[in-house]
């Protein structure tokens, strides 16, 4: 009985010590990129997707990177807001289209940052490091494989984030004007998979810490 305690002590010290370092990585992915077809081009904005709990998501902060001219930096910081692993969070320019369109409420009006319409970059940052990111920052994505004007471009499940290195591959595309030919996202031609993405990271209670923890209680 003894013997089968001290293994498992060593086995959950191997398990906490594995997850340092993850809490340490950022835990936010960019998941969505849209940009609207209703009056003055909105809603714009970007969908993220924490991989775990954040209690702190100011050490966040977004910044879109226009028309192939480099990164702005970070032009949206988030508030000291806290959040839960696998929540959905909407960044907007336009919330009252956004909500008409969608039929979901946003979190934070984006401002700059997600002024945006299908040839922008957008950088995620933590710590003011460039941590996930969608796009070219040095390329107008007018034409490029990643335009998504009056469309929305959606990241594939199990992936990011991708650091500074966009990753075309982890990506999925309604084309331009995709969005159009309705009244929402629902009639669109093309229907932006909003809230769909899922990490198989953040699916299962046992893979966690406390998850294996309660297993032995
Ligand atoms: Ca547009
Ligand atoms: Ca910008
Ligand atoms: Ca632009
Ligand atoms: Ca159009």
């Amino acid at each position: 009985m003894k013997l089968l305690k001290s293994k498992l002590l060593i086995a959950l010290a191997v398990v906490f010590m594995l997850t340092l370092p993850l809490a340490a990585s950022a835990q936010l992915v960019i998941t969505g990129v849209f940009d609207g077809p209703m009056t003055g081009g909105l809603p714009k904005g970007v969908e993220l997707f924490a991989l775990s709990d954040i209690a702190d998501l100011s050490v966040y902060g977004l910044g879109s990177a226009n028309n192939g001219g480099g990164t702005d930096g970070e032009e949206f910081t988030f508030p000291a807001d806290a959040t839960t692993a696998g929540s959905f969070i909407y960044v907007v320019t336009g919330t009252a289209e956004f909500n008409t369109f969608f039929g979901i409420v946003a979190d934070y009006d984006g401002g700059s940052a997600t002024n945006i319409n299908g040839d922008d970059a957008m950088e995620l940052f933590h710590n003011g490091v460039v941590s996930d990111i969608f796009g070219d920052i040095n390329t107008d994505g007018t034409g490029e494989p990643w335009d998504h004007l009056d469309g929305w471009a959606y990241r594939a499940s199990n992936t990011g984030p991708d650091g500074d290195v966009f990753d075309l591959a982890n990506w999925t595309f309604s084309g331009v004007n995709g969005l159009e030919g309705g009244t929402d996202n629902a009639t669109a031609d093309s229907p932006m998979p909003i809230g769909s993405y899922t990490n198989d990271t953040v699916s299962s209670d046992a893979m966690t810490f406390d998850g294996i923890k309660s297993l032995y209680r």
